[in-house]
């Protein structure tokens, strides 16, 4: 089959990875090299769309600061190119140096976002920690800094097996503290004319964000609340729900416990209480309340901007509960609207998988006593787990693909605890902030270079509603498009750990076409115990990965541009009779949050006289958090990180556009660019996070930007199950800097 990379003259054809959204994209290739990327006009399903990232990827491989061999950090901290093999020798040793004096629990791993360029890549660090014997507990990963709470929710509520209702033909749709059309989470396939076209065809959108988003254009409901306020906004719309008896009684009275549980904690939020504690119009409380309810399809979902404040499993919980007490998950007869073409074939019937206990209190976390859970390790905690001597105490970390130095919550301490380690290796493609930080910076092969297909995004559904995956029976298969630059030594993530583990006499076992996750499991993923008297391709970990996939990844290789495999559709089952698993509406956990909630009126973060301003966090349409900082052609306009604030506030503030401000928490400062946002509500500052310089480097706030990390305490408020600290909301002040004190 296809496993060479597939040649039109010149043009070629691959898969965008920088972002999960994984447009199929068109490509120029002359003399080797990728001279152009537009969007793939003959997909089936993407129409062409593409956005600035992914165009402008060949700025991204080609550019004169990728790193294109492994380097190893000098005495004096300055770096030497070095072979990989002697690099992954080097690194071996050490570790086995630090594993005899500290043992194994010294040693962790921490991917992030820019391992997407091959699926294998962001799971093989929790399977290199499983091999190392400490997985969970030393698999630190982003999920926990980003909205684990989905994971904990669903675990909490059950998950309805055939999903909810499409986002394409609903007939409405609340979306809280999330903005697809530029963060392509929810809608991965042309999000801006998806919501666009939603609308046309009847969709009423309410959108739930303190900013006027380009999501909310299309909205028939904005509300704008206080930031951190989405717990009692949805606990409100419930109780308009339930109290005028809007809900599907039928629908909940065969599939759901737990009502008279939610009914009675969600009675304290009347329309007035939500309306006094977020800043909005009761009114809008209860008309988000009865479109929903009278509407015949549609969803709740809530993302980051829900998430980051304290509450985030509680407001997915809240969300999960609107969804099941209006009925609004595919049923019986219907057709599945997540259906699986890489994934296996599994019986979709209309029926929960149980509620589980997603925590474990057996073996707590040496920093704030955090359960074991389903997500990994609690991020939150890594920098203290790396400077809290004792048992345990973390002196090695791998990180592949991620930027812990801006993007860990708490940047000073996060830096404090990086420059302390015994070993700290990057797998990255730039002298990130986290690279120049690091022992040994071990260069990755980039999106073009290496293989993809989407069954990765079709597995994302898993993670909780709204986080990925198709409506139509879609899959692509796409060879690498180029060959890394002539002359570097890189390897793939997935490779480096390979590697090191068998170097280490260490197997790693990797888990293939996974359909589940948590105790929730549609099918048992299948394992592959990874050779080791020869490296496995790229291709056999592929083969592994859609291991008794619906269609077999040979035949999805076929269609160059993707297909839609209609025939594939499926009509949802009855509920098996022997099937007893409800969904769980008033989780005893939950509910006492919620109480709680009420009695501090919220998030507990209200402006003061102090911090009169609450910091909230946005994405930006050309970066994907800290890629894209380096691409020449993504930073010609602009290489820092706005700070929005309200035309108003500026005004009243003194503060003009453009001007260098100071931005201080309870906990930390930084300095940013004042940028007027009409769209934003007053009393609000929005700023996207992974900028900045490192704290032993100088403030350079219009080239580096802000790193709004520093902003967040790790440690004052966190989240009790996952440990992530309060990253939305944060109470800040703002001041004009003087331009000679910068
Ligand atoms: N204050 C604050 N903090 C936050 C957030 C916030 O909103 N506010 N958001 C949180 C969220 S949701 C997340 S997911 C995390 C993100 O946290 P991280 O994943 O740690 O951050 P990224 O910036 O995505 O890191 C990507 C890294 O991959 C590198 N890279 C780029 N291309 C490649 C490649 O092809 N291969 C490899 N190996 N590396 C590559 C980049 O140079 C960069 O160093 O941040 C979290 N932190
Ligand atoms: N272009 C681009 N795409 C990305 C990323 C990127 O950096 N750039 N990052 C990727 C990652 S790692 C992730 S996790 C996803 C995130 O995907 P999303 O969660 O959709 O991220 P945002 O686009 O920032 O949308 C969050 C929204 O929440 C709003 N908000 C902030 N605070 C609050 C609050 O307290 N309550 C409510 N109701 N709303 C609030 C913000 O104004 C913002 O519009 O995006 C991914 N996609
Ligand atoms: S970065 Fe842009 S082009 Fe690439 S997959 Fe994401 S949305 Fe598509
Ligand atoms: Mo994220």
């Amino acid at each position: 089959m296809a496993a060479e990379p597939i040649q039109t003259g010149d043009t070629r054809f691959g898969i965008c990875k920088v972002c999960w959204a994984g447009c199929p994209v068109e490509v120029t290739v002359e003399n080797g090299r990728a001279t152009k990327v537009v969007g793939d006009r003959q997909s089936p399903i993407y129409g062409g769309y593409t956005c600035p990232k992914g165009r402008a990827m060949p700025d991204a491989h080609y550019s004169p600061t990728r790193v294109l061999h492994p380097r190893k950090r000098m005495p004096d901290g300055s770096y030497t190119e070095i072979p990989m093999a002697q690099a992954v020798e080097e690194i071996a040793q050490r570790i086995e140096a630090i594993v005899a004096e500290h043992g194994p629990e010294a040693v962790a791993v921490y991917p992030g976002n820019g391992n997407l360029t091959n699926p294998i890549n962001p799971v093989i660090g929790a399977m290199f920690i499983m091999a190392m014997g400490t997985f969970p507990d030393r698999f630190f990963s982003v999920q926990t800094i980003d909205q684990a709470g989905k994971v904990i929710a669903q675990a909490l509520h059950g998950r309805w097996i055939p999903g909810p209702q499409p986002f394409s033909t609903a007939k409405t749709w609340i979306m809280v503290g999330t903005n697809p059309v530029i963060s392509k989470q929810g809608v991965m396939v042309n999000p801006g004319q998806t919501v666009k076209q939603a609308v046309k065809d009847g969709m009423k959108l309410i959108v739930i964000d303190p900013r006027a988003t380009e999501s909310a254009t299309h909205a028939f409901l904005h509300i704008a609340p206080q930031p951190g306020q989405d717990a009692s906004i949805l606990a409100g719309i419930l109780r308009v729900i339930l109290s005028e008896r809007l809900y599907d009684a039928n629908f909940v009275a065969a599939n759901a416990i737990g009502i008279a549980a939610l009914k009675a904690a969600v009675e304290p939020f009347t329309p007035e209480h939500v309306a006094s504690v977020a800043g909005i119009s009761a009114d809008d409380v209860v008309l988000a309340a009865r479109t929903f309810a009278a509407a015949e399809s549609g969803c709740v979902v809530t993302a980051t901007g829900a998430h980051f404040p304290l509450h985030g499993t509680l407001c997915e919980y809240l969300a999960l509960c609107l969804n099941t007490v209006c009925a609004r998950w595919v049923r019986e007869g219907e057709v599945h609207a997540q259906p699986h073409v890489l994934l296996p074939e599994v019986a979709i019937r209309a029926q929960p998988h149980a509620p589980y206990q997603p925590w474990d209190y057996t073996k707590p976390s040496r920093i704030n006593a955090l359960p074991q859970t389903v997500v990994g390790a609690p991020t939150g905690t890594l920098p203290d787990e790396i400077l809290t001597p004792g048992p345990g105490q973390v002196r090695a970390l791998i990180c592949s693909g991620s930027n812990p130095a801006v993007s860990l919550p708490d940047q000073n301490r996060a830096g404090r605890a990086l420059g302390s380690l015994d070993l700290l290796v990057s797998i990255d493609v730039e002298m990130s902030n986290t690279a120049r930080m690091a022992d040994y910076v071990i260069p990755d092969r980039m999106a073009l270079e290496t293989p993809a297909c989407s069954q990765f995004s079709e597995s994302m559904k898993y993670y909780g509603i709204w986080t990925g995956g198709y409506e139509v029976p879609y899959a692509q298969y796409a060879a690498a498009v180029v060959e890394p630059p002539a002359g570097s030594e890189t390897i793939e993530s997935w490779e480096f750990f390979y590697e090191l583990a068998k170097r280490l006499g260490k197997q790693i076992t990797y888990f293939g076409n996974a359909a589940g996750t948590g105790q929730h499991w549609d099918k048992p993923p299948v394992p592959f115990v990874l050779p080791l008297d020869r490296r496995p391709t790229t291709e056999e970990m592929f083969d592994a990965m859609c291991a008794g996939s619906r269609v077999p990844l040979a035949e999805v290789k076929d269609h160059v541009h993707g297909k839609v495999f209609s025939e594939l559709d499926l009509t949802v089952l009855p509920r098996a009779e022997d099937c007893s698993a409800m969904l769980q509406l008033g989780d005893p956990t939950m509910m006492a949050e919620l109480a709680e909630v009420f009695a501090r009126r919220g998030d507990t973060t209200a402006p003061s006289a102090e911090f009169p301003l609450l910091l909230i966090p946005r994405r930006a349409n050309d970066m994907m958090n800290s890629i894209g900082r380096n691409n020449p052609k993504l930073t010609a306009r602009r290489t820092h990180n706005p700070a929005y604030i309200s035309p108003a506030d500026l005004e009243r503030m003194g503060i003009a556009t453009g001007d260098v401000i100071s931005i201080r928490s309870a906990h930390g400062q930084i300095t940013g660019v004042a940028e007027p946002d009409p769209r934003l509500r007053s009393g609000t500052v929005s700023m996207s996070h992974c900028f900045g310089t490192n704290p032993d480097e100088a403030d350079d706030p219009l080239g580096q930007g802000g790193c709004t990390s520093r902003l967040i305490d790790a440690n004052a408020a966190f989240d009790p199950v996952f440990g992530q600290p309060r990253m939305g909301a944060i109470p800040v002040c703002v001041k004009p800097v003087p331009v000679l004190a910068i």
